[in-house]
């Protein structure tokens, strides 16, 4: 009984080890899939999938209105990811 109630809770501790900064900007980086230095709406929601979110499309959408500071509907990598990164985080996603 002891026992198995230690390898769940060593579980729990890794399901809930959550991304770092670095790692989240890692995942949306290799999500500009056709490499133009813009993450889009679709690339944005398969990062969002990744990270494991529940509901990407949704969260892609409030992700661009959130970091998209220029308004032309796609992330700058170079001038608007922080704050993309920024808004992911404060979301806690876990590592699987
Ligand atoms: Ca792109
Ligand atoms: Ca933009």
């Amino acid at each position: 009984m002891g026992y198995h109630n230690n390898l769940d809770k060593v579980r729990n501790k890794r399901a809930k080890f959550p991304y770092t900064k670095e790692q989240i900007r890692n995942v949306f980086k290799r999500h500009d899939k056709n490499g133009d230095g813009q993450l889009s709406k679709d690339e944005l929601d398969a990062a969002f999938k990744e990270l494991g979110s529940i509901w990407p499309p949704g969260r892609a959408w409030f992700a661009q209105r959130y970091a998209d500071d220029d308004g032309d509907g796609f992330i700058s990598i170079d001038k608007e990811l922080s704050k993309l990164v920024q808004y992911a985080l404060e979301l806690k996603y876990t590592l699987k």
